[in-house]
């Protein structure tokens, strides 16, 4: 007896691939009552929201981190062609570097060299149709972020694998996360998994459980950057800039 011959290439791998990861790591859905953001008894070894020097640390829902063996990005929805990615696949991709300052909606600011990749690309493979105007964005601690697709466009927003010269941390959402500095932090997604094309806008984990809006555009008004002592600045909105920042 013979066996048809297996048609096994990468790409019939990248959507086994997809599949697979899709079903592992599409995150459980959280309400409001299982938010630990206010709970002062979790064990250290979890990321969780920490006020260290340089950088604060803030992740809602306090998990263990992201292993590489088992992450794989999966970016699908209302496209042509659906594609999984693993770590490596990333760095295949055009890299772009900037420093921008990452505003939290609770006051600070702090700032980082920031090291990756321009949504166009992701773009120009998976071929989304025309109505799909929106994108969601999940990621493997149960939280997740809604843009417009021009957002996402704009040359300042990327998909962030290095920080500050080193590949992320485990805490600033390693293996990858989305900086985008026009918008509070709370936009900026770390430990991204699943990013889909759509045709309506969905809302977002802090419109959900806190009073945030989805748009998240930084307001005019007061700053508290880390790397001035925390004194208060006024900023007009948008990125946010300070004079002692060398221009962008
Ligand atoms: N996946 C995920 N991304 C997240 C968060 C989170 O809880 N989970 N917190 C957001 C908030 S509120 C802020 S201010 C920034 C903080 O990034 P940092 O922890 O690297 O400082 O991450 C954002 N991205
Ligand atoms: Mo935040």
């Amino acid at each position: 007896m013979t066996f048809p011959s297996l048609k096994f290439d990468r790409r019939n791998f990248l959507k086994i691939f997809s599949l697979l990861t899709l079903s592992a790591l599409t995150p459980k859905k959280v309400g409001a009552g299982e938010d630990f953001r206010n709970d002062k008894n979790i064990p250290e070894k979890y990321i969780q929201n920490r006020d260290t020097p340089g950088f604060h640390i803030r992740s809602a829902n306090p998990f263990f981190g992201v292993d590489t063996q088992s992450w794989g990005l999966a970016v699908g929805g209302m496209v042509e062609n659906p594609v999984g990615l693993a770590y490596e696949d990333l760095f295949g991709l055009k890299m772009y570097s900037q420093v921008s300052r990452l505003k939290c909606v609770e006051c600070w600011s702090a700032k980082a060299k920031w090291e990756g990749f321009r949504f166009d690309e992701l773009v120009k493979k998976v071929r989304p149709a025309p109505s799909a105007k929106f994108v969601y964005i999940q990621s493997a601690d149960s939280y997740y972020e809604s843009f417009l697709l021009d957002e996402l466009l704009q040359p300042r927003a990327l998909f962030v694998l290095r920080m500050d010269g080193q590949p992320l941390s485990r805490e600033h959402g390693f293996p990858l996360r989305l900086i985008i500095p026009c918008k509070y932090g709370y936009k900026n997604i770390k430990y991204i998994t699943r990013i889909q094309f759509l045709d309506s806008r969905k809302r977002n984990y802090w419109a959900i459980n806190g009073p945030y809006s989805v748009d998240g555009t930084i307001q005019p008004g007061v700053d508290h950057p880390l790397d001035f002592r925390k004194k208060p600045l006024p900023i007009n909105g948008g990125e946010v800039f300070h004079f002692f920042d060398d221009p962008a």
